[in-house]
């Protein structure tokens, strides 16, 4: 039993150091992502940070709330046994308690309900905002068209690569398949500029489907006839995943939505190529950043 129990300990131990390392070899997927990672998305955002804020807050609620019932439970095994306490009280009522248990978990879902509140107003209060982006869900894929004045004529719609199409993107984005995600990866990406407020304006053309980006604190419902708002002002630049979230039929899973952050100059460039050659600024905005990445290899 013993040496049974020993092994399992060397197993576990194994598989952690296993697990270490090859998180180690893997390389960074997105902005948003890392490897091995645990918990929420890293946030690029204000409203993300809320969320990260927000989800420690009600962890450390709800930790505090099971310990207690923890305590009491053990105190009551403990207190209470047989043994030690061989003739049970009869008590059916104390209005103290009943009291007590009523009103403290009522505060306690205020204390929780004020914040996540607050949250819920900041994610669909638009502040002021540089740009406008309009998704529209479809059976399978977003349609993505950009409604300003100077921005006007650029409408895509990106469609998730399958296998493939991953390779060669990847050789043609001079990038590695990792950096080509399965499932994840689209032909075109939609392309903002960094530290800009950007509202994004969500409708559906068929079913209801969902926009949203984790990393950026956003998820919203795309509804047919209807168009929904929210926002976002990324601080990073990189490229950013997110899902269609509303089951919405047979390839829900495979609609997935690219955001990438780039430099002012850089989306800039690709704006004005993209109003009437979609294709040719996303060739040439992959070939910018990879010549950009070069010269950090190099520098390094
Ligand atoms: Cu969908």
């Amino acid at each position: 039993m013993k040496a049974n129990f020993k092994r399992l300990i060397a197993a576990g131990a194994a598989a952690v150091l296993l697990a270490g390392t090859a998180g180690a070899a893997m390389a960074e997927v997105s902005g948003g992502m890392s490897s091995w990672q645990l918990g929420l998305q890293n946030s690029v955002t204000e409203v993300m940070d809320d969320i990260h804020w927000f989800k420690n807050f009600t962890l450390g609620i709800i930790t505090i709330i099971t310990l207690f019932v923890l305590a009491l439970l053990i105190y009551v095994m403990v207190r209470f046994r047989r043994q030690a306490n061989p003739s049970p009280s009869r008590t059916s009522h104390n209005t103290m308690i009943e009291v007590a248990w009523t009103v403290v978990p009522i505060l306690i879902l205020v204390v929780i309900a004020v914040p996540s509140f607050r949250l819920l107003y900041k994610q669909v209060e638009i502040p002021a905002y540089d740009m406008t982006i309009k998704a529209t869900g479809f059976q399978w894929y977003w349609g993505y068209e950009y409604t300003d004045e100077a921005l006007e004529g650029i409408a895509f719609e990106a469609i998730m690569l399958k296998d493939d199409e991953r390779q060669q993107a990847a050789q043609e984005r001079g990038v590695p398949l990792s950096d080509v995600p399965r499932l994840l990866a689209t032909d075109y990406d939609v392309v903002v500029p960094v530290n800009k407020t950007v509202r994004v304006q969500v409708t559906a053309g068929d079913v209801i489907h969902a926009f949203a980006m984790p990393a950026f604190g956003i998820k919203i419902d795309a509804i047919p006839g209807r168009l929904n708002e929210t926002w976002f002002n990324a601080r990073e630049t990189g490229i950013y995943y997110g899902q269609c979230s509303e089951l919405c039929g047979k390839d829900h899973a495979f609609m997935p939505i690219a955001i990438r952050v780039v430099t002012q100059e850089q989306f800039d460039a690709w704006a004005e190529t993209a109003k009437t050659d979609i294709d040719g600024a996303h060739k040439q905005l992959m070939a910018a950043i990879a010549a950009e990445r070069n010269t950090a290899v190099a520098a390094r």
